[in-house]
């Protein structure tokens, strides 16, 4: 059995570990439905951040909300995809991090959804923290304290 003392982890603030925005693939909440399911298809995520148009974050958008929206009674009907906005489909309950919270917050969230966006005081859309990076985090540490130990 490995012990180790909390005061002894030096956990890093979420804006050490998160993607910043430029690098994150997102949708404008007024964008038609074709148009997030091609950022969706090209980009090659499963979900990506929706923001406003004053760069603010407002939910999350999955290749798989956009595909059960258009399955009608016996098909899809992928020609309703432009009549029908980002905003309609969006998932805004999600939860936000800001860049100040620590990874162990981070890590509480993760538990629920791949990523979590990160904004400032205003909602203003700083980037994303993913599961992946948390998970190599903590194997970075496990790999510390098994070399202390
Ligand atoms: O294009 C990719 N590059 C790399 N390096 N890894 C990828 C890529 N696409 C998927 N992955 C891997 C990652 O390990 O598959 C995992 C699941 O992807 P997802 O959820 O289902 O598309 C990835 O895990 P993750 O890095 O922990 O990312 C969790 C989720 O965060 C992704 C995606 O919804 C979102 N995401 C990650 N990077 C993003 C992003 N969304 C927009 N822009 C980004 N740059």
């Amino acid at each position: 059995m490995i012990s180790v003392q909390s005061e002894e982890l030096d956990f890093p603030k979420v804006e050490e570990l998160m993607i910043p925005a430029e690098k994150v693939a997102h949708v404008q909440i007024g964008n038609p439905l074709d148009h997030a399911l091609l950022v969706l298809l090209k980009s090659g995520y499963s979900a990506v951040p929706v923001l406003d148009a004053k760069f603010k974050f407002q939910g999350v958008i999955s290749k798989s909300m956009i595909l059960e929206e258009t399955l009608g009674i016996e098909q899809f009907e992928l020609n309703h995809l432009n009549d029908m906005t980002v905003e309609k489909v969006m998932d805004n309950s999600v939860p936000c991090l800001q860049r100040e919270h620590s990874m162990i917050d981070a890590l509480h969230k993760l538990i629920d959804h791949p990523f979590i966006c990160v904004a400032n005081d205003e909602g203003e859309f700083d980037g994303i923290i993913t599961r992946r990076t948390i998970l190599k985090q903590f194997s970075k540490y496990y790999h510390e304290i098994w070399k202390r130990a």
